[in-house]
């Protein structure tokens, strides 16, 4: 994860080409829409990304299933764009999904891990996220690469369309430039105490995952890798819907996972582990270096380092990812096979 963010991150302004993106640039700066196509993983990084373009870019944002926006009548006008992320490029739901719009007359804009595969092929552009290959079948660190180059072209976008200052500009890609090392901080530092908590919760029948704003994609993300790789039942949800009715599951056999960074919403977030708390509910937080409060109301406590609120879920993504792992290891499953799930999804 770290080598393959390191790689393409660069302080300087003017090496953000990402050529196959600036091809399309009239396009993309005048869009009145932007639809994002994605299954599994993929779909939560186009979740995400709806936040961060519509933030930087002032665009609409649409993001669906592309296993439903096939079989559905889908309204495509003139100005939309869509974008289209896989792992595996080989996505039979998102192949199709795409041949559709593209018979529409939409461009399709890849965002795509494998290079020359069929979804990269039917793209008009896109930028590669050159992960390297997953080694196992669920996506990991394809999925941080995801975030990470769909920063890159909202920031590119916002460049082209003038939505954010050059200040701006240079303040998130001087944010995302540092993301690396404070990855591979969380590796050194919190990787002991994850293999700790995941002997503590392995025998849970049922997890629950909150998040806000730019983490809740990030909550989504944590419960379909528990699902994917432990078998253990995992539901995400934004943390507000929490009072809509999942906290009717809460009691003292339900870990609650907060995503609970500091950022916009934190004093929320914050009030929303004590309602956990106080239904005898386990709370663990991932909370940010140095968060005594946060610290103090949670049972158990991932750190991880100060980011921008934009940047800071793609660090809340480790920890998310390497407890589905230990839980897994613990299980006794492997992890890199996981059954029923296929690497690629081609029907
Ligand atoms: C989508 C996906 C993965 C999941 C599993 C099945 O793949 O749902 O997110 O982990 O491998 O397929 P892709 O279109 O991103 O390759």
């Amino acid at each position: 994860i770290y080598d393959s963010l390191r790689g393409r991150l660069s302080l300087n302004p003017a090496q953000l080409t990402l050529s196959g993106i600036t091809q399309f640039g009239n396009e993309l700066s005048q869009a009145k829409r932007i639809v994002i196509l994605a299954c599994g993983t993929s779909w939560h990084a186009a979740l995400w990304a709806e936040y961060i373009i519509e933030e930087l870019c002032r665009i609409q944002v649409e993001v669906d299933y592309a296993s439903e926006y096939r079989y559905r009548n889908p309204i495509i006008e003139k100005g939309d764009v869509i974008i289209a992320i896989s792992q595996s490029g080989e996505t039979a739901d998102t192949l199709v999904a795409l041949e559709k719009a593209k018979q529409q007359g939409a461009i399709i804009l890849g965002v795509v891990n494998a290079v020359g595969s069929s979804i990269a092929r039917l793209s008009d552009a896109g930028a590669y996220t050159h992960a390297g290959p997953e080694i196992g079948v669920a996506s990991t660190k394809a999925f941080t690469a995801q975030l990470t180059v769909l920063h890159l072209i909202a920031l590119k976008i916002a460049e082209l369309k003038g939505s954010i200052t050059a200040e701006k500009f240079t303040q998130q890609l001087t944010e995302l430039a540092a993301i690396p090392e404070k990855v591979q901080q969380i590796l050194s530092t919190q990787h002991e105490k994850i293999k700790l908590i995941a002997k503590k919760y392995k025998d849970a029948k049922d997890f629950l995952f909150l998040g806000r704003g730019y983490s809740f994609p990030i909550a989504l993300e944590g419960a379909l890798k528990l699902k994917e790789i432990s078998y253990i039942h995992a539901e995400g949800y934004p943390a507000a819907e929490m009072k809509h009715g999942p906290i009717a599951l809460v009691d003292e056999h339900l870990p609650v996972v907060f995503i609970a960074t500091k950022d916009f919403y934190h004093e929320k977030i914050m009030s929303n582990m004590q309602e956990i708390r106080a239904r005898k509910g386990q709370v663990l937080a991932i909370v940010t270096e140095g968060d005594e409060l946060s610290k103090e109301i949670a049972q158990d406590y991932i750190e991880i380092p100060a980011a921008d609120e934009m940047l800071s879920p793609i660090l809340s993504t480790i920890p998310l990812q390497l407890l589905s792992y230990y839980i897994g290891v613990e299980l006794g499953l492997d992890v890199d096979k996981p059954r029923n799930l296929a690497k690629s999804v081609t029907v």
